[in-house]
């Protein structure tokens, strides 16, 4: 019997072995339950992140966890070289699932962005007659679509594309929530898409005003540029709709998929599309080896069941309304702003006594509760959807006494 490790141990594995890509809170943890997380010491915590909205559906929920045993040990892998006996009712219910002709199966959100990316490309060259070469896809300040090359060289952000170029062309930047500013870009007959978070995550939960996604697809369609939804972060109920942009009717042209299609347990994206977009792209043109195996078709069609049967979209809208409620009037001078929708939340932290956000995450992390912050003062808030509201007033009570205790 190995001995177990010590947290501290396992933190000196992965520094020593491991990619310093991240700069994680020194928790470990070692198992997932509903709303929970147990470190190697079996403390509790609330997870406040559902590893970036991935776990909507709670950590193993057994009905998608059961999915994937089932599948895993009877086919796993066939390649799209062959037909499988699960792709196919797959493909049937999450295309009904969300209203779209055809699916084009990946596995991670990037994989997603970068085929909707390719897809616009070839419907505006096969469709639209864009000049070859010369299409031009519109992404907005402050996005974050994945960690490809050809996603970084469309981000604002430095962290993001420092020291990684030469970059992909064919992208122009506007203002997130402005417009004016995408009528002024879509005057020219080169743009191809408009590719945009409906709220958008990693840049602090900057929820749009409201009319904005409904204007800007409207403008889309009068010029003939697709609208292109990453829901990747905001899909899958976590903003109390099944997805982001159905809070204000927008039925995008692309629609891409992530995270929590699969409730966290293995790697599942898809981009869904009209014919008339989806079968630009040929045989032999798009694809990958992962990219709609007998297991992800079985444990997205579960997860898909676990959000409809739970009603996880309604929760996140009624537990939503109460987590801004009480962190609104909460009285604070280190609380500036609380914004979201659903249980994607976000507080923006005023530093006191040189303490900001890390601080904060820190502290709550000791009293039995895990978020981290996006950018320096941010907190993003997002529980796994299963969170019950009697356990959603004890988290609440966990951040207030953690931002309390820097009085
Ligand atoms: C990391 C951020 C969030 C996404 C949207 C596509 C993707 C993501 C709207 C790509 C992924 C993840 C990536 C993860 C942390 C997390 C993240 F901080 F990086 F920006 F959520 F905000 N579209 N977001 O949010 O999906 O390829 O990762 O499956 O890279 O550290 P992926």
């Amino acid at each position: 019997m190995t001995t177990k490790l010590s947290s501290k141990e396992l933190m000196q594995l992965e520094d020593k072995y491991g990619a310093h890509n991240y700069h994680p809170l020194p928790v470990v943890l070692a198992k997932g339950e509903g709303p929970y997380m147990w470190d190697v010491e079996g403390k509790r915590y609330f997870d406040f992140l559902s590893a970036y909205s991935a776990v909507n559906q709670g950590h193993c929920h057994p009905k998608i966890v059961n999915a994937m045993y089932d599948q895993a040990k009877t086919l796993t892998l066939t390649s799209r070289a062959f037909y499988n006996d699960q792709l196919g009712p797959y493909e049937k219910y999450i295309t009904e699932f969300f209203g779209y002709d055809k699916v084009l199966p990946m596995n991670s959100g990037a994989e997603a962005d970068e085929t909707a990316l390719k897809l616009c490309r070839k419907w505006a060259y096969q469709k639209k007659g864009v000049p070859e070469n010369q299409a031009k896809i519109l992404v907005c300040e402050g996005n974050f679509h994945g960690r490809t090359i050809t996603i970084i060289s469309m981000s604002s952000d430095p962290d993001a594309f420092n020291d990684y170029g030469p970059f992909t062309p064919g992208f122009e930047t506007i203002p997130y929530n402005d417009i004016t500013a995408l009528e002024k870009a879509l005057e020219d007959p080169n743009v191809a898409g408009f590719l945009v978070e409906p709220i958008q995550g990693e840049a602090g939960v900057y929820v749009p005003d409201a009319g904005y996604l409904k204007k800007a697809s409207e403008l889309c369609k009068s010029k003939n540029v697709l609208f292109i939804a990453d829901e990747v972060q905001t899909g899958i109920a976590r903003t109390g709709r099944l997805l982001a942009c159905d809070h204000e009717d927008v039925k995008p042209d692309i629609l891409i998929l992530g995270k929590a299609l699969s409730g966290g347990v293995f790697p599942v994206s898809a981009v869904l599309a009209n014919d008339n977009i989806m079968l630009c792209i040929k045989p032999g043109e798009h694809g990958s080896t992962f990219g709609g195996n007998p297991i992800a078709a079985r444990v997205a069609m579960a997860a898909l069941e676990v959000v409809k049967d739970e009603k996880l979209a309604e929760k996140a809208e009624y537990l939503g309304k109460i987590f801004r409620d009480e962190l609104t009037n909460f009285k604070s001078d280190m609380v500036e702003l609380v914004r979201g929708k659903g249980l994607l939340n976000a507080i923006i932290i005023k530093p006191k006594n040189g303490k900001e956000a890390w601080d904060v995450c820190v502290k709550m992390a000791e009293n039995g509760l895990l978020a981290k912050p996006t950018h320096q003062h941010i907190i993003r808030f997002a529980p796994p959807l299963v969170i019950t509201e009697e356990q959603m007033r004890e988290a609440i009570e966990i951040i207030k006494k953690s931002i309390l205790s820097f009085s």
